[in-house]
C-alpha cells in the first residue's frame, strides 16, 4: 500500500477526508507578491533605498531588473508551487515602452502600462491583485495621502484613483476580482504636535480615491494598518484603529487588511481573523514573518502561520471571505527559493488546517482534557504523505524534488545577470 493510502486511512479514523482536503485546497487562490523578486524596487523610478518605513536587507546576486527577468523568475516559482496562484503587482511595476508612449508619473499611469502583465496572467490562467505604490518616490514629502501639502496629497490621490481604474481593468481582463490594497508608510519618527490632522486628511484622501467609480464585485479596495516602520517609530497615521474604523464605516466599498508583521510582538493575527469575520463579510491578509519587528522574513511553517490558516479554514474563509496574499522580501538568499519556500509553506499550513478535525463539540462540552490530547496527537499524523500527494495531484514537485531546479536556474540565469 502506498504511503498516501496509509495516511488516508489514519486520517479517516479521526474523521478527516484527505481526498476532500486536497480537492478543496487546489481551488483556493493565494496571491504571490511580485516584489520578492527585485527587493521592492519596481521599474518606474531609480530606487537607491526604499522609503515608507520598509527595508530589505542583503544583496544576494541575481535580482531581477527588467520586466522580462521578473516574469521569467515568477514563472520558475509558479512551476515549483502547487495550488491556485494569483499574481500580486505594485503600481511601480508598470511597464513603459515606445509602444505605449513611454514613461509617465504615478498619477498618470493607465491600464495600458499593465497590458504585458495581463498577457502574462492570461497565458497562465492567473488572476491579479494590485497595489498603489505610496513610497520610494520624490513626491513623498515624506507623507503622501496624509500630507498637509495639498499638491502632494492631490498627486497621491490621483495615483490612487489611477490604480482603481487599473484594478478594474485587471479584474475585467482576467475574469477574477482584483484586491487593491491601500498602504502608506505615512507617520513620524518623533512625537507629533498634531495626531488628528494627518488622520483626517488620510480619511479624506481614501474617500476621494474610492469616489472613483468601480464595481465592488470586481475591485476589492483594502486598507492595511501598521504599528510602526523604520524612521516612523512614534506615530503611524494608518494605525490599527484608524484602518479598522475606516473599513467598518465604509463596508461595501472597502475591506480591512491585516499584515501579521504589523502588530505588537505578542499580538496574533490568527485571533483577529474570527474577530473581524464576526463583522466584515470579507477581509484580506498579508502573510509574512516578523522577527522582533516587521522584518518581512520568508514565511515558515511555524505555529502562527498554521494558526492563521486554521482560523481561515475554521471560519469558512476559503470560499472567498478571506483574501490570502504573501508579503515579504528577503534579499539575503536566493529569491526564487525565498518565494517558493514561503508559498509552499502557506499551502502546507492551509492543508494542515484542512486535515484538522473540527473539535468544536469538545470545546462546547467542556472536554478540554480530550481536546488537548487530540490536538497534540495531530502533530504526529503523517501530514507529509498527504502533502506530497497534493503536490503530485497539482503537477508540482514534492518536497525534496525542487531545490535542484533553483540551483540550476541560479547557475544558468541568475548568476549571469551581473548584479
Ligand atoms: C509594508 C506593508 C506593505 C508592503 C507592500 C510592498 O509594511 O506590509 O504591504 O510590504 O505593499
Ligand atoms: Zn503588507
Amino acid at each position: 500500500m502506498s504511503r498516501y493510502q496509509d495516511a488516508k486511512e489514519m486520517y479517516a479514523k479521526i474523521g478527516v477526508d484527505t481526498d476532500k482536503a486536497i480537492e478543496t485546497l487546489k481551488l483556493v487562490p493565494v496571491a504571490l507578491h511580485c516584489w520578492q523578486g527585485d527587493d521592492v524596487r519596481g521599474f518606474d523610478q531609480k530606487v537607491d533605498s526604499l522609503s515608507g518605513g520598509i527595508q530589505t536587507t542583503g544583496n544576494y546576486p541575481g535580482r531581477a531588473t527588467t520586466p522580462e527577468e521578473l516574469m521569467a523568475d515568477i514563472d520558475t516559482v509558479l512551476k515549483l508551487c502547487p495550488g491556485t496562484k494569483k499574481l500580486n503587482l505594485h503600481a511601480c511595476y508598470a511597464i513603459f515602452d515606445d509602444e505605449n508612449g513611454g514613461w509617465v508619473d504615478r498619477d498618470k499611469i493607465e491600464p495600458k502600462h499593465f497590458k504585458k502583465w495581463v498577457d502574462f496572467c492570461k497565458e497562465r490562467g492567473l488572476g491579479c491583485d494590485f497595489n498603489p505604490t505610496f513610497f520610494s518616490h520624490p513626491m513623498c514629502d515624506p507623507l503622501t495621502l496624509a500630507s498637509p501639502n495639498e499638491k502632494t496629497r492631490k498627486f497621491w490621490i490621483d495615483h490612487g484613483k489611477a490604480c482603481i481604474r487599473i484594478s478594474q481593468y485587471l479584474a475585467e481582463e482576467l475574469g477574477q476580482p482584483c484586491v487593491m490594497n491601500i498602504w502608506t508608510g505615512d507617520g513620524f519618527k518623533d512625537i507629533p504636535a498634531d495626531r488628528m490632522g494627518p488622520r483626517v486628511r488620510y480619511r479624506e484622501s481614501i474617500d476621494e480615491i474610492l469616489s472613483e467609480p468601480y464595481d465592488f464585485n470586481k475591485v476589492k479596495p483594502c486598507v492595511e494598518s501598521k504599528v510602526f516602520g523604520i524612521g516612523v517609530e512614534a506615530y503611524t497615521v494608518g494605525s490599527a484603529e484608524f484602518s479598522l474604523s475606516y473599513a467598518a464605516a465604509n463596508m461595501g466599498k472597502c475591506i480591512p487588511l491585516m499584515d501579521n508583521g504589523h502588530y505588537h510582538p505578542t499580538e496574533v493575527v490568527s485571533d483577529k481573523i474570527p474577530a473581524l469575520l464576526a463583522f466584515f463579510p470579507e477581509i484580506a491578509l498579508h502573510i509574512t514573518r516578523p522577527i522582533r519587528w516587521d522584518s518581512d522574513h520568508v514565511v515558515l511553517l511555524d505555529d502562527e502561520t498554521k494558526e492563521i490558516c486554521k482560523e481561515i479554514v475554521r471560519c469558512d474563509g476559503l470560499d472567498g471571505r478571506v483574501k490570502i496574499a504573501l508579503d515579504y522580501f528577503d534579499a539575503s538568499i536566493n529569491r526564487i527559493s525565498a518565494w517558493t519556500v514561503g508559498f509552499r509553506n502557506v499551502q502546507k499550513a492551509l492543508l494542515s488546517a484542512l486535515l484538522t478535525p473540527d473539535m468544536t463539540e469538545m470545546q462546547n462540552e467542556n472536554r478540554w482534557t480530550e481536546l488537548m490530547v487530540r490536538a497534540e496527537e495531530l502533530k504526529t499524523m503523517p501530514f507529509g504523505d498527504v502533502w506530497n500527494e497534493y503536490c503530485k495531484k497539482c503537477g508540482a514537485p514534492a518536497d525534496g524534488e525542487w531545490f535542484e531546479t533553483v540551483e540550476k536556474y541560479e547557475k544558468d540565469v541568475l548568476s549571469k545577470r551581473g548584479n
